[in-house]
């Protein structure tokens, strides 16, 4: 690691302090490799290389002296288009795969043959189940659970016209998907379909290309995603209010540390189970620990923040410097965003990386596979792996570098509706009223080619000065909670009206609404509060931001979100800059088409002045002050 001083790499304490440790320790960490990296390929940078052929690859030249055309004849659009839309698919896959593994268990669940997951909110399984069209009346939860497993799956084929939850989509914003061509059908198959399209020889417009990119990622946002949100609810638990922990400050020197990292609660759900069965305790005090202590990373993390108020260690940058503490005996991951690296950085401590599926395995690490047959059974053997772990812990190199933060979650639509009194009416009361001036979904990731959370956490704060009430997911979460804005205390840091709002509910200016798929909350949230006033989406005043984005998954996140009518700032440019076509798409073209567009700011302050020109245009159009 450079000489740059350790302010340069992150805002945050702890992972200033870790990275100080990392090389004390000679652990090299991703802004190691990053600067090994850079320059990085201008080609790629600008989305104008392609290898989906071996005629090539190919690079088209962007300053007009080189090559104009691939091999085959491709342009700079074309090219483009076509990288852009595979990045798309690449994240509707990864959400949405992990949206059909939450139907497997309810499936398993619904066929009792799994003793191990059950049945957690059944109020919310007859609602939904209803909802989507099944007669519930009569029917045990087994076979409602096992009809609505097979309604899901439906959505992932093509045997049906559009996906279970289209009517939550407002019908103007239906109809215009209509018009433009872009109703999501099946989720595989619109995924598939983009890697036909992108095969050579087949779909060369590129705005053809780009339409059907925002087809698919609708199939995510109100598909794969929302199917993986609403199922999760059923089987852990709604989400409702409560508080908890984060930062590294959360792992604890005299006891096993047990860290989850991932995205799905399947495993980190029965991990959850373990560490409270009183033999493994029993174990684990045997083995000179006061105790087994969970903590989550990433989504996964969110997951069990959110449900069960299980603290949170980190965000994506701090993956690696969690293990520097020395502190952690095993990492148990299940797929997504989890750096390869982890393994190697274990290896330099006592650690032991545990990964869980069949479709996310690492060399070097240990793998426990689970499945809805054994997880209680598989999840015990990962804690027995932990204690023995703990046993090898040199103390001497633990160094846990803060105190943690309080933080408040679990503002699950449900919760939400329910503190308003059981309707949206008093909010859009105070959005009316201009004292919410309007709501602001910021969102995504950490990326080591920006200061870790400064960018996060500071959009947020000029969002809620702003009147603009922000919701969380992902690994912002953690940005905004190291910061101290999940709680109610941080309505001081609001706008005179939010702060008013704020205060009088006990709530927070900044919401932590759950993962990444729980976006699809958001996009819910959106659906209701137009349908009430009877407008699009794209009328609401709302925006999305994701600041420090860096996964295929936040594009695609994106691109549903201005697809859905939502106005959406990117803090880094996707590698489309290479394409006149494409790029004027996204930052202006699309607002003719969807009603919404992308902006590129990573400055927070300029990103906030956007965003605030953006809403008081929506609340001027909607007859209210701006
Ligand atoms: Fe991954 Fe979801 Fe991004 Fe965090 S926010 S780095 S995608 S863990 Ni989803
Ligand atoms: Fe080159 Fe065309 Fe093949 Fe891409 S598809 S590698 S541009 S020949």
């Amino acid at each position: 690691m450079g000489k740059r001083d350790l302010s340069e790499y992150s805002i945050c304490k702890d992972a200033q302090a870790m990275i100080a440790k990392a090389r004390e320790d000679g652990v090299e960490t991703v802004w190691d490799r990053l600067r090994e990296q850079e320059p990085h390929c201008g080609f790629c940078e600008l989305g104008l290389s392609c290898r989906n052929c071996i005629m090539g690859p190919c690079r088209i030249d962007p300053f007009g002296n080189g090559p104009q055309r691939g091999v085959c004849g491709a342009d700079a659009d074309v090219v483009v288009a076509r990288n852009f839309g595979r990045m798309v698919a690449a994240g509707a896959a990864a959400h949405s795969d992990h949206g059909r593994d939450l139907i497997e268990t309810l499936l398993a669940v619904g066929e009792g043959t799994t003793a191990d997951y059950g049945i957690r909110d059944e109020a919310k399984l007859r609602r939904i189940a209803e909802e989507v069209g099944l007669a519930v009346a009569g029917k045990d939860a087994k076979a409602v659970a096992l009809e609505l497993a097979e309604q899901f799956f439906n959505d992932f084929g093509c045997r049906r016209g559009s996906i279970s939850f289209i009517d939550r989509v407002p019908a103007k914003r239906r109809a215009l998907w209509e018009k433009v061509g872009i109703t999501p059908r099946g989720i595989d198959r619109d995924v598939v379909e983009m890697l036909h399209r992108t095969h050579m020889g087949v779909d060369n417009d590129a705005v053809n290309i780009c339409l059907h990119a925002a087809r698919l990622s609708l199939a995510d946002g109100w598909g794969g995603s929302m199917i993986a949100t609403e199922v999760s609810d059923i089987l852990f638990g709604t989400p409702t209010p409560r508080t908890s922990k984060v930062n590294l400050g959360v792992l604890k020197a005299d006891q096993v540390n047990i860290l989850v990292h991932g995205h799905s609660p399947i495993v980190s759900e029965m991990i959850l189970a373990a560490v409270h069965a009183p033999a493994l305790l029993a174990k684990a005090k045997a083995a000179g620990a006061q105790g087994i202590n969970l903590a989550g990373l990433c989504c996964t993390g969110n997951e069990l923040l959110m449900r069960q108020g299980i603290p949170m260690a980190g965000n994506h940058l701090m993956t690696e410097l969690a293990l520097v503490t020395g502190a952690v005996e095993v990492v148990v991951v299940d797929y997504q965003c989890i750096m390869p690296s982890l393994v190697t950085v274990a290896g330099c401590y006592h650690s032991r990386i545990v990964t869980t599926s069949p479709k996310a395995k690492f060399t070097g690490a240990t793998h426990i596979e689970f499945d809805v047959h054994n997880a209680r059974q598989k999840a015990v053997e990962v804690v027995e792996l932990a204690i023995e772990r703990f046993k090898v812990r040199d103390a001497g190199r633990v160094e846990i570098p803060v105190e943690p933060v309080e933080v408040m979650t679990g503002f699950s639509n449900e919760a939400v509706l329910a503190a308003l009194g059981g309707t949206a009416a008093p909010l859009i009361e105070a959005i009316k009223a201009g004292k919410i001036r309007g709501a602001v979904g910021i969102v995504g990731c950490n990326n080591p080619k920006v200061k870790q959370d400064y960018q996060n956490s500071n959009l947020i704060r000029e969002c809620i000065k702003r009147d603009l009430l922000v919701l969380v997911t992902g690994c912002v979460t953690v940005s905004a909670g190291k910061q101290g804005l999940l709680m109610p205390a941080a309505a001081d840091l609001a706008g005179p009206g939010l702060s008013e709002v704020c205060k009088a509910l006990g709530i927070p200016p900044v919401l932590h609404v759950g993962s990444c798929v729980d976006n699809s909350r958001i996009l819910q949230l959106c659906g209701m509060l137009a349908t009430a006033l009877g407008v699009d989406i794209s009328d609401l005043p709302v925006a999305a931001a994701a600041p420090e984005w860096y996964s295929e998954k936040a594009a695609t996140i994106g691109l549903y979100a201005v697809a859905s009518g939502i106005f959406t700032v990117l803090g880094l440019a996707p590698p489309i800059l290479g394409s006149k076509v494409v790029t004027d798409l996204a930052v202006s073209g699309l607002e003719g088409v969807v009603g919404a567009s992308f902006a590129v700011e990573g400055d927070p302050v300029k990103a906030a002045e956007l965003i605030d020109a953006r809403i008081r245009v929506k609340r001027t159009a909607l007859g209210l002050t701006p």
